[in-house]
């Protein structure tokens, strides 16, 4: 049984007092938040180690498959709260300390944010590490333990400035255990022959190649109240002290080091090229190779290895598990080609995230040769094998489109779909989207492998976690089973028309736009009325999620209520919090726009409160988790057909938040979920933008010409309305009429700034507004990662 059930308070006291000796040879009245914090992580850790520990030698021992997550980025936040919600612990945990005079939110606040994730992508991979071991399946995680998470972003003069994210301190991570036992060797560079053997057989033979040494930390990930633990394995690089020599000054062991230096900030497009690369490999050659040799302890045939190992490609980045495990599978076990192929399509399985081409991973074949040079020539053999396959039996111009290596470039998409079974789409509008247009040919070669799983959210950080107050409310009025299980937050419906319930809910979400005015204040010295529609958009910035969209309509608003100095509008707060890629010009151009508008706006006496625009610093897992329980508006805004799903749309959802969006990705679920009189929806439809492109006849220059009002609002850009942004206007102005407007913001003004003035006057109706509000919280529970994965689990690994 679990160490955990038989806590008491007083032993919770005694071992963290003791945790504090041990540690830093100090009394708890004298410690720090820091040091209560790391002695009350190292504890939980101790707790939950025996349950680790058995769940890992049950697998062997059960010979139970298991589905590895390869992910270049996990976003997983704090994990303190988790962790003690998760082991059923937080009560207890919070009253022993309450007792001995601590606080356990000093404790929460002094942990540091694990961001090893640019953004959605990452925070899915770490919503998903939470619910595998909740619903009990064998799903573990395989990445990159990098030094510099994602950049810290910092405000100067109203530009974006990025510094480097150290959230490692000198001992480590505390949640994490490093594991020198478990390391492997991975290889790089140099030449590959392949010498012909007595038996026919061609082996590769290798020539100066760099061997780097790939250390494990283990990260353990608890399910929820059911003592199973999973693992996230992180890789870090070190020098093998058997190739020292090949490393001989500083610099060379520099170069090493940065292999796990830094996540790639960017999710617009690539740098660092050949460092990237090397990321990519050293990570699924590590994992692997580990999995394997894992497998092969089990004396079972390793033509059969499918039926026991599942490994997940999450985006492109780790495709090159595809030709890993055939180099590993041919070169070392010694498999035929054809077997090996045959069980390497039954392990494999890929998620797409995006349809934007310029995230669609390609490399120069030529780099590709000269770092990672074996696995080039399988690269090689599977696509000359995938030619020779369809030859004859569809169109020459589907195999063009559809082959791995095009014009000296690998196409990792192409890739992940020729070597697995399954590839996936993360929403339905997505999927579709997949299959009738950025992957058709695919669907034509190979229609069984295409299928749809709708992103979810661990709904425990969104609810319980994050929105404390609504939770004890929810508890009241529902009892507290939603807790275990999401789906009972359906009984709220019996109460969406009940006054009092209604004016309950209201009065949670005042205080926690309450709370989030006061980290307003401190941060900022700005004064927030809470009276106001909290209206929020928090996203990684790019074109097409449109913050500028919104820009857009509160310089409407602006200019509306400078006209007429006697108009009362419903009163706003605006909140954006948003990274730009640092390289992501455009992006950055935004970014100091909002903060100059904003900066105009909030000194302005005239506008008495009416109107106010927040630029959150630096937003990431644990501010998402102090702003979205306080939005009104959820601002769901690009242009449709562009968003895969979004997933902070669900996280708003739960917390009674009124979506305002477009007919793009999972905002369509939601709709069906709530129903279209509970959610404002705007704009074109795909369809509607599609047409756009067969016709070719979108002109953002003539509505901006035939359109007055519409016209002043572009113009304010360039007319010196804002201050401080002459070359930022003109950037601006210039996308959206010198060169067509790329996301239709123009057309889709009038119905936004329409919608928005519905949400004022809706508003004013607290009654109707509440009734709404909590039928986006009864039906948010369809959104559960918990769900999402035990689709994955059963449909596309086989692992439940
Ligand atoms: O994945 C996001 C999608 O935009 C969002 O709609 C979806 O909900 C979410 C989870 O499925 N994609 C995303 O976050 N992508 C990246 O962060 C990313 C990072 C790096 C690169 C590309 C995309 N890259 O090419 O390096």
């Amino acid at each position: 049984m679990a160490i955990v059930m038989q806590l008491t308070k007083e032993k919770i006291i005694q071992d963290f007092k003791m945790q504090l000796h041990e540690d830093f040879m100090i009394q708890n009245d004298e410690a720090t938040a820091d040091e209560r914090f790391i002695a009350l992580a190292k504890l939980v850790k101790c707790y939950v180690m025996p349950d680790w520990l058995r769940g890992r030698d049950e697998i062997v021992k059960e010979q139970k498959k298991t589905a590895y997550y390869f992910s270049i980025e996990f976003l997983p936040g704090k994990m303190l709260q988790t962790n003690l919600l998760n082991l059923g612990i937080y009560d207890l945990v919070q009253e022993a300390l309450r007792e001995i005079g601590v606080d356990l939110m000093d404790l929460v606040d002094a942990e540091r944010d694990m961001a090893l994730g640019n953004g959605g992508l990452g925070r899915l991979a770490s919503c998903f590490m939470d619910s595998l071991p909740t619903i009990g399946a064998p799903g573990f995680g395989n990445g990159i333990r990098y030094k510099y998470g994602l950049f810290k972003q910092k405000i100067v003069n109203g530009y974006q400035v990025e510094l480097p994210d150290a959230w490692l301190s000198s001992d480590g991570n505390v949640w994490e255990t490093k594991k020198p036992h478990s390391a492997v060797d991975v290889k790089i560079y140099g030449n590959v022959y392949l010498v012909p053997q007595e038996s026919g057989d061609l082996k590769p033979v290798y020539e100066n190649v760099k061997t780097l040494r790939a250390v494990p930390y283990d990260m353990m990930q608890i399910g929820f109240k059911n003592d199973v633990v999973n693992n996230l394995r992180l890789w870090d690089v070190e020098i093998p002290e058997k190739y020292e020599l090949d490393y001989p000054t500083l610099a060379d062991r520099r170069r090493i080091e940065d292999i796990t230096s830094v996540l790639y900030p960017d999710d617009a497009t690539r740098e660092g090229q050949s460092l990237r690369l090397i990321q990519e490999y050293f990570m699924v050659s590590a994992g692997l190779q580990t999995i394997v040799a894992s497998y092969a302890k089990m004396g079972l045939p390793m033509a059969k290895i499918h039926e026991k190992i599942a490994v997940h490609i999450n985006d492109t980045h780790p495709a090159m598990a595809v030709p890993e495990l055939m180099r590993i599978l041919v070169d070392e076990y010694e498999l035929d080609w054809d077997d090996a192929w045959a069980t390497t399509t039954q392990v494999m399985s890929y998620t797409n995230h995006t349809i934007l081409s310029e995230a669609l991973e390609k490399w120069d074949a030529g780099l590709f040769k000269e770092i990672v040079p074996r696995i080039h020539q399988i690269v090689g053999e599977i696509d000359r094998q995938f030619v020779k396959t369809w030859a004859g039996k569809v169109d020459t111009a589907v195999i063009d489109h559809t082959r791995i290596i095009q014009n000296n470039q690998i196409h990792m998409a192409n890739l992940s779909i020729i070597g697995g079974h399954s590839v996936n789409g993360v929403a339905k509008l997505h999927t579709e989207l997949l299959i009738e247009d950025v992957l058709k040919d695919f669907y034509l070669l190979y229609p069984e492998k295409f299928n749809n799983k709708t992103n979810g959210i661990a709904q425990r950080r969104w609810s319980q976690i994050a929105n404390p107050s609504m939770s004890a409310l929810l508890d009241k009025q529902i009892g507290d089973g939603w807790r275990s299980n999401i789906h009972e937050l359906l009984k709220l419906e019996d109460f969406l028309e009940d006054a009092t319930v209604q004016l309950d809910f209201y009065q949670v979400k005042q205080a926690n736009k309450q709370r989030l005015a006061d980290y307003v204040k401190k941060t900022q010295g700005i004064d927030l009325p809470i009276h106001a529609i909290f209206d929020v958009q928090v996203k990684r910035l790019h074109a097409y999620k449109r913050q500028l969209l919104n820009v857009m309509h509160i310089i409407k608003l602006y200019q509306d209520l400078k006209d007429n100095a006697a108009l009362e509008i419903t009163p706003r707060v605006f909140f954006f919090g948003a990274k730009a890629a640092p390289g992501y010009h455009f992006a950055k151009s935004v970014i100091k726009i909002i903060n100059e508008l904003a900066n105009l706006i909030n000194n302005d006496a005239r506008l008495r409160d009416q109107l106010k625009v927040v630029f959150l610093e630096n937003y990431n897992v644990s501010l998402a988790e102090l702003i979205i329980p306080a939005a009104d508006v959820s601002e769901q805004i690009s242009t449709a057909g562009k968003e895969a799903s979004g997933t902070s749309n669900m996280k708003f959802m739960m917390n009674g938040a009124l979506t305002l969006a477009t007919l793009d990705g999972a905002n369509i679920e939601i709709k069906d979920a709530v129903g279209e009189d509970n959610i404002v929806i705007f704009g074109m439809d795909k369809d509607a933008v599609y047409a756009h492109y067969t016709r070719h006849d979108y002109n953002s220059r003539y509505i901006y010409e035939t359109n007055p009002r519409l016209k002043r609002v572009v113009d304010a850009f360039i007319d010196g309305t804002i201050p401080n942004t002459h070359y930022e206007g003109h950037e601006i102005w210039d996308a959206l009429i010198s060169y067509n407007d790329e996301y239709f913001l123009l057309e889709d003004f009038e119905d936004y700034v329409a919608k928005q003035a519905y949400i004022s006057e809706l508003y004013k109706d607290k009654n109707t507004w509440q009734s709404k509000a909590m039928k986006n919280i009864a039906n948010s529970g369809r959104f559960t990662s918990d769900d999402t994965i035990e689709l994955y689990a059963r449909e596309i690994w086989g692992i439940l």
